[in-house]
């Protein structure tokens, strides 16, 4: 199955300049010689660009850049599906926008092949805002409750096959705000937060969740924000929060993914590389990628030179 690369240079979810560089980072940081280097075929669509804009508005004033995310969203969601029609999709955006359309592409194949959608969200923030209760305005903060099937959504089209909250995991995750976490608790969605991820270890919560993906025979859709990591190992992102993912619980959540062999789809998003320091942070989710595509030290089954 060939990894195809979707450059999505989005960044109307958010504020600030820079998102729009991230699939440029990803190709300087060497993501398609990496993939090739594991004995994937690798193939680079290159970047999508939104079609045109349409004259919409949202009745929540704070909301900004709507036609624009509806825009991408629309040519995300095209590319998503034809891409995981003929292989496994790497989104390389732009920021968390992206996966409005990354995972409704998605979605609307696994429904097309009759496999039930799993979505690991890997994140500091919960993203399940809907349009109408986002106080920040930023749409990046929306995509979960676009997938689960949340109202508020009038302005894009409906999410092809909403994933119930049953077949959604949060990880890593440390900031939610109040409006989220009523609907979340609500829909009884899976949050596995630091505390969890401090007091269980950074395994057990993950297993747990693959082993449901697997029971049901789902295909899984892993979205990675780079504030899922700590921002000591990863600055490069907008809204980074203290007390993330280390370097070594990042791999071994990279290397439990590629060892289920359950994943099926990948966004890599947030990463603005003007916030970086020499490309510090691409090169690392870049090797991250490496992991979840089978980088690895030794194979455990034969990991005794005895
Ligand atoms: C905050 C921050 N919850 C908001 N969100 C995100 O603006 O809605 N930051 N996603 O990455
Ligand atoms: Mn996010
Ligand atoms: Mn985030
Ligand atoms: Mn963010």
């Amino acid at each position: 199955l060939p990894r195809i690369l979707i450059g999505a240079p989005i960044d109307s979810g958010q504020r600030r300049a820079g998102c729009l560089m991230g699939p440029a980072a990803y190709r300087v940081a060497g993501i398609a010689q990496a993939l090739a280097d594991l004995g994937h075929g690798v193939e680079d669509r290159g970047d999508l660009a939104p079609g045109p804009l349409s004259a919409i508005h949202s009745p929540n004033p704070a909301v900004h850049s709507l036609a624009e995310t509806v825009a991408w969203t629309r040519a995300l969601a095209a590319a998503g599906q034809a891409a995981m029609a003929a292989g496994f999709p790497i989104f390389m955006g732009g920021d968390h926008s992206l996966s409005l359309g990354s995972v409704a592409g998605v979605a609307a194949q696994a429904a097309a092949v009759g496999r039930p959608l799993f979505v690991l969200w890997l994140d500091a923030h919960s993203d399940f805002h809907t349009p109408l209760t986002t106080t920040s305005g930023n749409l990046h903060g929306t995509p979960l409750a676009y997938i689960a099937g949340e109202p508020g959504f009038d302005a894009f089209a409906p999410f092809p096959a909403p994933v119930p909250a049953d077949r959604i995991c949060l990880y890593g995750i440390r900031s939610i705000d109040p409006a989220e976490y009523a609907t979340m608790l609500a829909r009884q969605v899976t949050v596995v937060d630091m505390r969890d991820i401090d007091e269980s270890g950074i395994v057990a919560p993950l297993r747990a969740f693959l082993d449901r993906v697997r029971a049901a025979g789902g295909m899984l859709h892993v979205s990675l924000d780079v504030d899922f990591l700590d921002p000591g190992i990863a600055p490069a992102v907008g809204t980074t929060v203290p007390g993330g993912i280390t370097f070594r619980e990042a791999h071994l959540v990279m290397e439990h993914l590629h060892d289920s062999g359950l994943v099926t789809s990948l966004d890599l998003v947030e990463l603005n590389p003007f916030l970086d320091e020499r490309g510090r942070t691409a090169k690392l989710m870049v090797d991250l990628v490496g992991s979840l595509m089978g980088r690895k030290v030794f194979d455990r089954p034969t990991r005794s030179f005895g």
